[in-house]
């Protein structure tokens, strides 16, 4: 009966589904969020860029035109599943060619569910540059539907003075001994370096929370409205009281406000990026001396003072791994594939800073990942084909168990493209490496696409391999995806063979000469013939086909350290 009735919904949603066309050209343009100006990406010669918007089961079709001019690009959509639309997922080298400038190239993708999510390019570093924005899909069955009155969105992010191809050239250089990520210059919200939201008296204000940042985390607390967290990543939640929260780059978190009985007064939020080990300064400057607050306003009377600098004594942000999946989902059975992911810093042989999963940095192929699983036939199950990506095959229906051992001693956030995975345990900081016993295990877990792994500790999820395509896990640290923290998921490779590659995304390879058939290498004749695959990383931005800009900005000084080490 509650299958029918869900078949019903379900057709009832095909119905009503439209399609939500947009027109975009990449541009660079200018702008100063912080009032520092500089040079950004931009959509349709305007930035902040705009939100995609649609409601579930929407097809959403983007044509994008590349008109950067000397740089290429690409969109990932990050959260949407890609049921079927493996080929739009969007990271270059892996489901597309990127996108050279000059030329077209068309996304169409199905709404798969409702939530929170954003886009962001995933091609050579470039989402902090600007290139990000809001995706939100819109829920005709909101199970929280009557329980609130308007909805807002709040993006956090950390922001940088110099432009990615600057900052990546500082980063991968020999006398970066400590690893060092580049250090954010600014924190914004909403794209800016202030907030102000009306509020009216007895109403209820959904707000999703996006994390767009490139590294840092941001803690999150309002004078005198507590969060009820109800969604986390596209996953619905059973309503969760919380005081604070902290936002890992390239999480959501959805809450209720209930705004005040009357206009008393204005009352203030804090918005504070957390200088997580990672911003290790050994030149400690004085506190304040980085606007990396935000003191955000929600006004009730414009006519009354605005609240002062909010201060928080303390973070003790609520733990997520305690939120359980609306859905009732339970633990996924035993599974029957287990990958361990050993997270360390090291250096490569050319003594340039790497991440390494087991020991083994992600290195970028000639032919993108998913166009070898299309092209190889029954060799598509074979990791080896596709090179030096730390591929890890998994068939359709396996329940799949995966452990990221973080031995660093940060906080870093996991992302699995294509899926809503259930976190099975998350451990406090210092707990080291998952030991295999299950106990810790919710009876329904929560489902996030983003995990923050705390440090020198571990998390292990669980998912079930259904849809078929090449799906990259990462940190979500993007400055630690150029160092090369990144696996890549063949998932139900035999469901793959022979799948058609789209025309534009053809033209995109066949203009810059890339190969779309075969291994890593090309080779379509010997598949277990892997010369000519790249075996070491670039250095530092090697596969660039077209010049990269240079942008050299003033630097600010380096930041102090902070303590928290998360719970
Ligand atoms: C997109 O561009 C095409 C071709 O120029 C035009 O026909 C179409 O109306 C545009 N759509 C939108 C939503 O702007
Ligand atoms: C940011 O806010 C936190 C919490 O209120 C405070 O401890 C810190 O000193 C503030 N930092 C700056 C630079 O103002
Ligand atoms: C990960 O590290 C643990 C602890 O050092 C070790 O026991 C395990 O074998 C490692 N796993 C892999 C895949 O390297
Ligand atoms: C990874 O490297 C460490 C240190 O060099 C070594 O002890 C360990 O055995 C290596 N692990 C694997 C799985 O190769
Ligand atoms: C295919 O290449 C592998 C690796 O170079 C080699 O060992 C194997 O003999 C080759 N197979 C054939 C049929 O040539
Ligand atoms: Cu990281």
């Amino acid at each position: 009966m509650k299958g029918i009735f869900l078949l019903f919904l379900s057709l009832l949603s095909i119905i009503r589904a439209a399609t939500v066309t947009y027109n975009w050209s990449i541009d660079f343009v200018n702008a100063a969020p912080d009032g520092f100006s500089r040079q950004v990406i931009g959509i349709n010669g305007a930035w902040p860029c705009p939100a995609i918007e649609g409601t579930v089961g929407d097809t959403i079709v983007i044509h994008v035109f590349n008109n950067l001019g000397t740089e290429s690009t690409g969109i990932h959509f990050h959260g949407i599943n890609q049921l079927g639309s493996q080929v739009m997922d969007g990271p270059s080298g892996v489901t597309q060619c990127p996108i050279p400038p000059g030329s077209s190239f068309t996304y169409s993708f199905v709404l798969d569910a409702p939530g929170s999510y954003w886009y962001h390019s995933h091609n050579k570093g470039q989402y902090p540059d600007g290139l990000r924005g809001p995706l939100i899909v819109h829920d005709p069955h909101d199970p929280y539907k009557g329980q609130y009155d308007e909805e807002l969105v709040l993006t956090l992010s950390d922001w940088y003075h110099d432009s990615v191809p600057v900052l990546i050239q500082q980063m991968l250089a020999t006398s970066n001994t400590h690893f060092l990520p580049p250090f954010p210059e600014a924190l914004l919200t909403n794209d800016a370096s202030s907030v102000s939201f009306k509020f009216q008296p007895g109403k209820t204000y959904k707000i999703k929370i996006i994390s767009i940042a490139a590294f840092a985390s941001t803690f999150l607390q309002f004078d005198s409205h507590t969060m009820r967290v109800i969604e986390v990543d596209g996953s619905y939640i059973e309503k969760h009281d919380a005081y604070q929260i902290r936002v890992a780059p390239a999480q959501r978190y959805t809450v209720l406000l209930n705004a005040q009985p009357a206009t008393r007064r204005n009352y203030a939020f804090l918005a504070s990026l957390d200088m997580n080990r990672d911003f290790s300064d050994l030149n400690a400057r004085p506190p304040n001396a980085y606007p990396f607050n935000i003191t955000g306003t929600l006004i009730y009377d414009a006519a009354k003072p605005l609240p002062a600098p909010y201060v928080v004594r303390s973070w003790n942000p609520v733990n997520d791994f305690t939120f359980a999946a609306l859905d009732g989902e339970r633990l996924l059975g035993t599974p029957n594939v287990d990958i361990t992911l050993n997270f360390t810093f090291g250096f490569d042989a050319k003594g340039i800073p790497r991440t390494f999963f087991n020991n083994k940095t992600y290195v970028p192929q000639k032919v993108p990942s998913l166009f070898t699983a299309f092209t190889t036939g029954t060799e598509n199950t074979n990791p080896l084909i596709y090179g030096a990506v730390n591929p890890f095959v998994v068939k359709k229906g396996d329940i799949v168990q995966l452990t990221v051992n973080n031995l660093d001693a940060a906080i870093h956030p996991f992302h699995l493209h294509g899926h809503q995975f259930q976190v099975c345990e998350r451990a406090s900081s210092g707990k080291g490496t998952f030991n295999g016993h299950t106990r810790n295990f919710p009876s329904v877990p929560v489902k996030r696409d983003t995990i923050a792994v705390n440090a020198g500790s571990y998390s292990t999820i669980r998912f079930k391999a259904q849809n078929p395509g090449v799906w990259l896990f990462h940190c979500h640290i993007e400055w630690h995806v150029i160092m090369g923290l990144i696996a890549t998921i063949i998932e139900a490779p035999e469901q793959l063979r022979g799948l058609q590659i789209p025309d534009d995304h053809k033209a995109a390879c066949a203009a810059q000469g890339i190969p779309i058939a075969g291994n890593a290498a090309g080779n379509t004749q010997n598949l277990t013939d892997l010369t000519g695959a790249f075996t070491t990383p670039p250095v530092p931005d090697n596969g660039a086909l077209f010049p990269k800009r240079s942008l050299i900005m003033p630097k600010a000084g380096p930041i102090r350290r902070d303590r928290y080490y998360g719970n």
